[in-house]
């Protein structure tokens, strides 16, 4: 039906990967001019050598092959290898106010920055600045701000060595604020999981998917986010282990997955079917689902007791409230029949190592530290964990988010790392804790926050509720980008702006005469050095751990790591053993023999005690934890309003969170337009309305007074269960109140939004 109606849109009948991979990447490369130097660059993406892809942070296998990156990865290193320069000149010859009105693909499609720039209020565009301009008036500005009025924001492509010191610049400074992109991505796991199993990352490494038999996929899209996953899991189906998806979307690639890496599939147009099963859930459903499966997995005592006694705290309790769960409420809020439920636990039970991958789709409502802790009791009711083949798999974002956080990013600060910091370096850092994304911005409203320091990210576009967030960054007194690229934050200028451009992943860096490695962690806790190796794309650029180094001496003063140290901010630029040494100091445990560790190939894995049962927790053993519905929801994010849909918002397989390479979403047959919205088709006849009509979404509910709209969307009619809805990020953002929040971690409920809709006026 789409066919006829809906310009631009159609199924998708192909399996995902093949030659329209393939095709993607030749296109990427052309299409930024980087044919010959993007093409080299990319045969050193994830190679032992190389630099570390830009693209996610899925591992890299330990037999690398020549051919480690994959389309999306490809799109991201020819997004930073173009031979497009946003030079001063070409910034300049634009007002800011004439650039918000373009797309965010336009506004990062001018190129790779070249030079520092310093917003210029009388003509409302930005101008040429040298560096010893921007970092001594950016210094001054800061020096006299009182510390806690300045918010530190990181997202998570920037190395170790610059995330250490980005922390403890700020921390010199004297604030905890460090709003993170983790704020919006995966905190809920961090806040989650430490809680329940002492650390708050994933517990497997790459190998164990080869001893797997039963992988649940819940909310995440591997085929778009982490395609180098997709031969994971190819590998797995092929073997016959039993692929589980939870998605309320049909995701192409969990369907059918064609390697273009295989030369049989390839040629002969063949593919492999990688789930076994695909369980099509309502969006927020899925705690009602795992109480289900819970429930089944007790009631038929299909349980290890051994490890349950051995391992774990709280089994009565939580096994009290999913026995008190009713499946009429399972059913009707998870959209799955007691059946399905029931066979997805029982292929489950019957799985000698099962692993467990997540994303988004799970963090990103208002429960969600306390629902990912419900995936987690799944796993330990049977003691699929801390074995071969077994455990928890979030996948993570940005390439070296974890990593920023191991090494000291967090805005609520261990008393340990503190500690740390305080032996290493000679002064007490701020016991306060600090602000959250969202928190932050609440903080500019008030105008207690000043001042806003971004080492990279789009922070104006990715955080919710734009219609309150942009106000707020007006309202500072001093922005500061360190970026590769512009983007739609850096025309959200606060009196004063500054954006400084740096060096990015792929390029070479030299500091001090010697070629520079950083280092990052992948999704499994995998530490390994990653070398750039091509020429800068512009002599001023400098590096981030550089730029950040050169912005703190600038506002603290020489002197102020303290003489005993016997280090300075210049020269851990100059020298990133010296940041690594200390990193290894105020990390011993984790990070010991840093230096010697990150020269061997493939690097070292950080130490995982959840991996082998050690579960560092107060009580030494793992918790299972109930279920605690956010109160406002009730866990229901439409209230019991049969008007109201629930919107997941989704990333295109044409996107880089806020980077748009371009207009088409491949697996999901969009293509030139991302102002579409899925729905199903029921829906639609009730309101009257039909597949291809102009809607418009109104948030559902009046909390706080305020009407937040979007116009004009097109309805595209899909299979998506009922009461269900899914558009693109960023464009559903002005729909997600900041309010709507997971209390415990900060998340934004990007993935559970109540809307009504109806036709467009
Ligand atoms: N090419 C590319 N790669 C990326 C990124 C990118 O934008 N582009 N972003 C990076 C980052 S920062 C991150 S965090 C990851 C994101 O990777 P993902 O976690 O895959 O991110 P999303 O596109 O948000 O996809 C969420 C998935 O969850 C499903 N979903 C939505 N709501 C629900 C729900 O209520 N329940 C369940 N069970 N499923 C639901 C959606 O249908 C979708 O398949 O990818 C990283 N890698
Ligand atoms: N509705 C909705 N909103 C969401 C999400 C969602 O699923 N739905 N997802 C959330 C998630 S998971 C995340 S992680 C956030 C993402 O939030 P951010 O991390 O803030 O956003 P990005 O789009 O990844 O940032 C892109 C910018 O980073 C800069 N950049 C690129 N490479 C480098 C580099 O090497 N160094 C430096 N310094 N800068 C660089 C460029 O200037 C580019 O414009 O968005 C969140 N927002
Ligand atoms: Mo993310």
């Amino acid at each position: 039906m789409s066919e006829d109606r809906t310009p631009g849109v159609k199924p998708y009948r192909g399996p995902a990967g093949g030659w329209g991979a393939l095709r993607a990447v030749a296109d990427a490369l052309a299409d930024q001019d980087a044919i010959a130097p993007g093409g080299k660059a990319l045969l050193a993406a994830n190679q032992p050598d190389g630099f570390d892809c830009p693209g996610c942070a899925w591992p890299d296998p330990s037999h690398t092959s020549s051919f480690e990156f994959c389309e999306n990865g490809a799109k991201a290193v020819a997004w930073e290898t173009t031979s497009r320069r946003a030079t001063p000149e070409v910034v300049g010859a634009h007002t800011l106010a004439e650039m918000r009105g373009w797309s965010d693909h336009a506004i990062e499609d001018l190129g790779r920055l070249t030079e520092p720039l310093r917003y210029d209020a009388a003509s409302d565009r930005y101008v040429r600045a040298g560096w010893d301009e921007a970092t001594a008036a950016i210094g001054e500005a800061l020096a006299a701000m009182p510390p806690d009025t300045v918010e530190f924001y990181a997202s998570g492509r920037a190395s170790n060595e610059a995330a250490f010191l980005f922390q403890l610049w700020g921390r010199r400074l004297g604030t905890n604020n460090f709003p993170d992109c983790s704020n919006m991505c995966h905190e809920p796991t961090s806040v989650g999981l430490a809680e329940q199993l002492g650390l708050g990352k994933g517990s497997v490494t790459l190998e164990d998917f080869d001893h797997a038999d039963c992988i649940l996929s819940f909310g995440h899209n591997p085929g778009t986010n982490h395609p180098r996953m997709m031969a994971t899991l190819r590998e797995a189906a092929r073997r016959g282990a039993a692929i589980l998806v939870f998605n309320p979307l049909k995701e192409r690639a969990l369907e059918r997955f064609a390697s273009p890496q295989d030369p049989v599939e390839m040629a002969t147009l063949s593919s492999t079917e990688i789930a076994s099963r695909y369980y099509q859930l309502k969006v927020g459903g899925d705690a009602a689902l795992l109480a289900g499966m819970m429930r089944v997995l007790i009631e038929r005592d299909a349980l290890d007791h051994g490890f349950i006694a051995e391992h774990t705290t709280g089994f009565e309790a939580l096994k009290a409230q999913v026995l008190a769960a009713d499946w009429d409420w399972i059913e009707h809020r998870s959209g799955l029949p007691r059946a399905r439920i029931e066979e997805a636990a029982e292929i489950y039970a019957r799985s000698r190592a099962t692993i467990l991958c997540y994303g988004m789709g799970m963090t990103q409502h208002r429960s969600a530290s306390s629902l990912v802790q419900q995936l987690v009791n799944l796993l330990l009711l049977r003691g699929q964990i801390g074995r071969p083949g077994a455990g928890v798999c979030p996948l993570r974002g940005h390439s070296n988010v974890q990593g920023a956080r191991t090494v000291g990013v967090s805005e609520k600060p261990s008393e340990a790392l503190l500690a740390a910091i305080e032996r290493t370096f000679g002064f007490t850092p701020p016991r306060r804790h600090g602000h959250t994304v969202v928190e932050a911005i609440e903080a500019m409203e008030r105008g207690e926050a000043r001042a806003l320091i971004a080492l990279g990210g789009n922070f104006a576009v990715a955080a919710p509720d734009p219609e309150r967030t942009h106000p707020a960054l007006r309202g500072l007194e001093l922005t500061v980008s360190i970026a590769t690229k512009l983007n739609r934050s850096h025309l959200l200028p606060g009196r004063a702006a500054w954006v400084l451009p740096c060096l990015g992943r792929t390029e070479i860096d030299v500091q001090g005469g010697v070629r520079q490695a950083v280092t990052v962690e992948d999704s499994m806790s995998m530490v390994h050095a990653s070398r750039g190796m091509r020429e800068p794309a512009s002599e001023h650029l400098r590096s981030e751990p550089w730029i950040v180094a050169e912005l703190a001496l600038a506002s603290l003063g020489p002197g102020s790591l303290g003489p005993e140290s016997g280090v300075d901010w210049r020269g851990l630029a100059a020298d990133y053993d010296k940041v690594r040494a200390l990193i290894e100091q105020v990390f011993p445990d984790q990070f010991a023999d840093y230096n010697a560790r990150i020269r061997i190939p493939g690097g070292f894995r950080l130490p995982a005690p959840t991996g082998e049962r050690r579960w560092t927790t107060d009580s030494g053993r793992a918790a299972f934890l109930p279920y605690e519905a956010d109160e406002a929801a009730a866990d229901d994010p439409a209230r019991g309003d049969p008007d109201v849909l629930v919107l997941t918002t989704i990333r295109s397989h044409d996107q880089y969170n806020t980077t748009i390479y371009g207009l088409n979403d491949r697996y999901r047959g969009v293509k030139g337009r991302r102002d579409v919205v899925f729905a199903n088709a029921e829906d639609l006849a009730e309101r009257g309305l039909r597949d291809g009509d102009a809607i418009d979404l109104t948030y559902a509910f009046d909390d706080d007074g305020a009407r937040r709209m979007l116009r004009g969307f097109m309805v595209v009619a899909r299979d998506v269960p009922r009461g269900c809805l899914a558009a693109y990020y960023p464009e559903a953002n002005p729909l997600v109140p900041l309010a709507d929040r997971d209390r415990r971690s900060g998340t934004p409920a990007y993935k559970s939004v109540p809307v009504r809709i109806s036709r467009a006026s």
